[in-house]
């Protein structure tokens, strides 16, 4: 059994806090208007239309539960699981190959997704095409299944490009290495969506580890006061960089929410069908007007941190060995099989389709063009800087060449 350690909070606080009421009791409503909570759902004019995938080509939670109460558990169709399963692999063929690339000295840094595909992927499908996507740093399986090419990722993490990806067109923000940073315009946005009356909403991805930065408890005051349509999608990895879920919380992530009334729950985050279904259910309550909800997706990062860390200083390889049999692709493989839903030529086909993702991200990254010097400082201030324009004319006269620092660097 792998241990589950890193995701329990210790049953003791080292100093244990002094409590203004006892744990559990009910709190007297206030007789004053203005200290009780605002409506549970927002306004009828803000609701979100039901049918807000409707044509887009996605497959929404109404489509697969077609005739299913809005309250019934919807399932992934045979169809939706192939589709996650065959994006799941594909994210990790590309993912391990952008990992060698970095070992290659081909990328500056890479941030592996291993472990995370069934969080990521799973919860993904479920979006309709409208959606808004604010994702960290680590969401490579969200993006393949928005459709974004993996490979607009490398320039990212090789340092020649500030993005990457057409953000429009996909309906994904670039990635946020600042930790939390998202959290607060991915809220903003989701109500700017509501006063536009739009029927989109805003998915926000965030880490265990980014829950302790203050934005994210002020993103979730800001949802929950606003009842903005947005869903806080935490994937509790077990760790950030070297400290455990269990240091940066006392109580499940997911009670985390609750606090705020924001609907919340835990789900298995190594299960592709129950990220689907947990995140086509809360959309769909979303869309119905019922304001923002969370989802903590229990998972693990098999990997490490990034390419800069050594998770042997702070881990157990036995940790690792129990998780590993906790893989997501390989469960989502042997139910389909179970369920008849896949034969050989389909996981063949997934297999191949990921190898050449793999060969075509060596290649990508092998082509992309250096930087121009002039990236690098004109967009750092929205007009003529000082201190810039000096260090511009510092790296001038150290001899980068203006046309491409590549060679430079090396
Ligand atoms: C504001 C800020 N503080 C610290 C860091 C350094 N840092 C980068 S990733 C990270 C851990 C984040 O953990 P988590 O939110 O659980 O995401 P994970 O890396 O596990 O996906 C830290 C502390 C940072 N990038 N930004
Ligand atoms: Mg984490």
């Amino acid at each position: 059994m792998p241990t589950a350690i890193v995701f329990e909070p210790s049953s003791q606080p080292a100093t244990a806090p002094s409590p203004t009421a006892e744990p559990g009791a009910a709190v007297a409503p206030s007789p004053d208007a203005a200290f009780e909570p605002g409506p549970k759902t927002r306004p009828a004019s803000a609701a979100r239309p039901a049918s807000a995938a409707a044509g887009t080509g996605l497959v929404s939670p109404g489509d697969a539960a077609a005739g299913a109460e809005p309250d019934s558990p919807p399932r992934p169709s045979p169809a939706v699981r192939r589709a996650i399963y065959r994006d799941m692999v594909l994210t990790r063929a590309f993912d391990q190959a952008a990992t060698a690339l970095q070992r290659q000295g081909e990328l500056a840094l890479w941030a592996p997704s291993l472990g995370q595909e069934a969080a990521q992927v799973g919860s993904a499908h479920a979006l309709s095409e409208r959606d808004w996507v604010f994702p960290s740093y680590r969401e490579h399986g969200v993006l393949q299944s928005r459709g974004v090419d993996l490979k607009q990722l490398l320039p990212l993490f090789r340092g020649a490009d500030n993005g990457g990806w057409d953000t429009e067109s996909h309906r994904v923000h670039l990635y946020t290495l600042v930790v939390g940073a998202q959290a607060l315009p991915a809220v903003g946005y989701a109500m700017g969506m509501a006063l536009d009356g739009a029927a989109e909403i805003t998915v926000l991805y965030l880490g265990d580890g980014a829950t302790s930065q203050g934005e994210a408890s002020e993103a979730l005051v800001w949802a929950a006061s606003c009842q903005a349509p947005i869903l806080f999608f935490i994937q509790n990895n077990g760790w950030a960089i070297s400290t455990p879920t269990r240091t940066q919380s006392r109580v499940a992530l997911a009670r985390r929410g609750e606090g705020f009334g924001i609907p919340s729950e835990r789900v298995d985050g190594n299960d592709a069908d129950a990220c689907w279904a947990a995140t086509a259910a809360a959309l769909a309550r979303i869309r119905a007007g019922q304001g923002p909800q969370l989802i903590e997706a229990l998972t693990y990062r098999a990997g490490p941190h990034t390419t800069s860390d050594d998770p042997s200083r702070y881990r157990t390889a036995a940790e690792e060995a129990g998780w590993a049999q906790r893989d997501p692709i390989a469960r989502l493989r042997a139910a389909l099989q179970a369920d008849g839903q896949a034969d050989a030529d389909f996981f063949a086909d997934a297999d191949a389709a990921g190898a050449a993702l793999a060969a075509e991200a060596r290649r990508g990254c092998l082509a992309i063009e250096p930087p121009r010097l002039d990236d690098c400082f004109d967009s750092v201030y929205a007009s003529e800087h000082g201190l810039v324009a000096q260090e511009k004319a510092a790296a001038l006269a150290d001899g980068v060449p203006e046309a491409g620092v590549r060679e430079n660097a090396r």
